[in-house]
């Protein structure tokens, strides 16, 4: 697992010998954080490359490939996003894409572990600036909140989203609460009459399992459910993500003009309905749910 010195390469495992690797120059950083081992890396042609307890977080070279997908989806097809949470995203790119958006008049985001935003803040070049405002709480429009966002979920009183987007780790391993109906519920509960909920959901080859029990939770708990996948830079792809809606929006349709304002190189606003390609199996086996 790991690096491997001989090879200089990097390399996440992933079930039945599965590989994601990158070639390196050399290890940057490394540390055990209050929750997880972090290593940062200078890969040979995609940057920087964050890993967490020696999965795959982000290359600084085509991060946007993932980055993207999370935020602009949802926030385009929310009709006027003005209040949205982040959960998990320490590396600041999520926030950094969430606040691209004028409407949005306060952001939240909760990451458990001040280890990453330390880390991504000295050694990448994802959102410097953008972390140095919220460590220095100088940003009008955003907050960061050192926390466990299961029970920041819980127990935040009278606040209310329209949008909550979870960024975290695998739904294997601690990020497994983050996945459960229980949390889903709290979600729901968090989220404005029209609401759009998204989460990462892992490996579509790799972790279908995990996959179709969020997506059964999910059904349980919101009004809709919507999967899509994109083939993510570093993951093994095609990567998941699952969508709860909540109340009177319609994620299949985008608001075009907005969109125009962003000027995105991955995800295609005016294509949103290819998102919704997939292998044929994994549409049977969601049907079958
Ligand atoms: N958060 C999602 C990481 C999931 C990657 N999983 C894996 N490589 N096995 C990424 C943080 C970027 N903001």
């Amino acid at each position: 697992m790991g690096y491997n010195e001989q090879e200089r390469a990097f390399i996440e495992w992933y079930p039945r010998g599965y590989g994601v690797g990158f070639k390196v120059k050399r290890r940057l950083f490394e540390t055990q954080t209050e929750y997880q081992r972090l290593e940062i890396y200078e890969t040979e042609g995609f940057g920087k490359l964050l890993v967490l307890d020696g999965t795959v977080q982000l290359v600084e070279i085509g991060e946007e490939s993932y980055h993207e997908v999370l935020v602009h989806p949802v926030m385009l097809a929310h009709p006027n996003p003005k209040r949205v949470l982040v959960i998990g995203g320490g590396d600041g790119g999520t926030l950094r894409e969430v606040l691209r958006h004028d409407t949005v008049e306060k952001a939240i985001m909760v990451e458990i572990d001040e280890g990453v935003v330390e880390a991504s803040y000295l050694y990448l070049d994802v959102a410097k600036d953008l972390l140095d405002r919220l460590i220095k709480k100088e940003e009008p429009r955003a907050e960061l909140i050192i926390g466990d966002g299961v029970k920041y979920l819980r127990e935040t009183g009278g606040e209310r989203f329209d949008v909550i987007i979870v960024d975290s780790t695998d739904p294997v391993g601690p990020a497994k609460l983050l996945f459960s109906e229980e949390f889903y519920r709290d979600a729901y509960e968090k989220l404005n009459d029209e609401g759009l909920y998204i989460t990462q959901a892992g490996s579509v080859y790799l972790f279908t399992n995990e996959l179709l029990d969020a997506y059964k939770a999910m059904k349980k708990v919101f009004d809709r459910v919507y999967y899509f996948s994109f083939p993510v830079i570093g993951y093994a792809s095609p990567w998941s993500f699952l969508i709860g809606v909540k109340g009177d929006v319609d994620f299949t349709r985008i608001d075009l003009e907005r969109a125009k304002k962003l000027d995105l190189y991955y995800y295609d606003p005016e294509r949103h309905e290819t998102l919704f390609q997939m292998p044929r199996y994994v549409r049977k086996l969601l049907e079958g749910q």
